[in-house]
């Protein structure tokens, strides 16, 4: 199991090995930490996504994948660009697609495992935009990065709110994991 470290800040000045972007499926931008990204990282990794659309990912990126590109300006060496599902409602459709959020995470650290890289840092995937409530969207992260059989040694959760923090902090306390 890889140490779990929680912070509140911005995931974009993290000093990582690897970012995961909470992308969507057309990899070629968007608003919160995917807008970020591409900000402070610069157009090589939007470059590199366009490539990516034209090449291997012709469809776009399915809901729970990941894929690595450069980090561009960031100080990191990779982004793993990762689809969150959005939101469904509370229901079986929200117990069908919490799967893919788990995926979304599950891939990413197989990604980052990939690689090589010692550390990766990720924000609450689909808890923004794609409207994921957030103490599910913790419990998710937190039980899925937790059971991951190969992962790097660290995982940090760079969380842009005190609030994310302390639903993350309440989800590790709830599952026994020490942070
Ligand atoms: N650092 C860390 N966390 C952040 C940052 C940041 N710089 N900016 C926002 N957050 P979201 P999603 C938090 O919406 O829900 C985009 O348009 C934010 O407060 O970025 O997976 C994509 O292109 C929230 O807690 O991702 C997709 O279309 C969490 O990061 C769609 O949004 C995730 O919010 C993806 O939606």
């Amino acid at each position: 199991m890889p140490r779990i470290e929680l912070v509140t800040g911005d995931l974009t000045a993290e000093h990582v090995d690897a970012i995961v972007n909470a992308a969507n499926s057309a990899l070629l931008g968007g608003g919160g930490v995917d807008g970020a990204v591409h900000r402070a990282g610069g157009p090589e990794i939007l470059a590199e996504c366009r490539r990516l659309r034209a090449t291997t990912l012709p469809d776009g990126l399915p809901t729970g994948e990941a894929v690595a590109t450069g980090a561009g300006r960031l100080h990191a060496r990779w982004v793993i660009h990762a689809v969150g599902p959005v939101w469904p409602g509370p229901g079986a459709e929200a117990d069908a697609r919490r799967e893919l959020l788990a995926a979304a995470y599950r891939n990413s650290i197989a990604v980052a495992a990939g690689l090589g890289a010692a550390s990766v840092a990720f924000p609450a995937i689909s808890a923004g935009v794609y409207g994921w409530p957030a103490d599910d969207a913790a419990r998710v992260a937190i039980a899925t990065v937790a059971a991951a059989q190969t992962a790097p040694p660290l995982v940090r959760f760079v969380l842009f709110s005190q609030r994310m923090h302390d639903e993350f902090q309440a989800a590790a306390g709830h599952l026994g994991i020490e942070t």
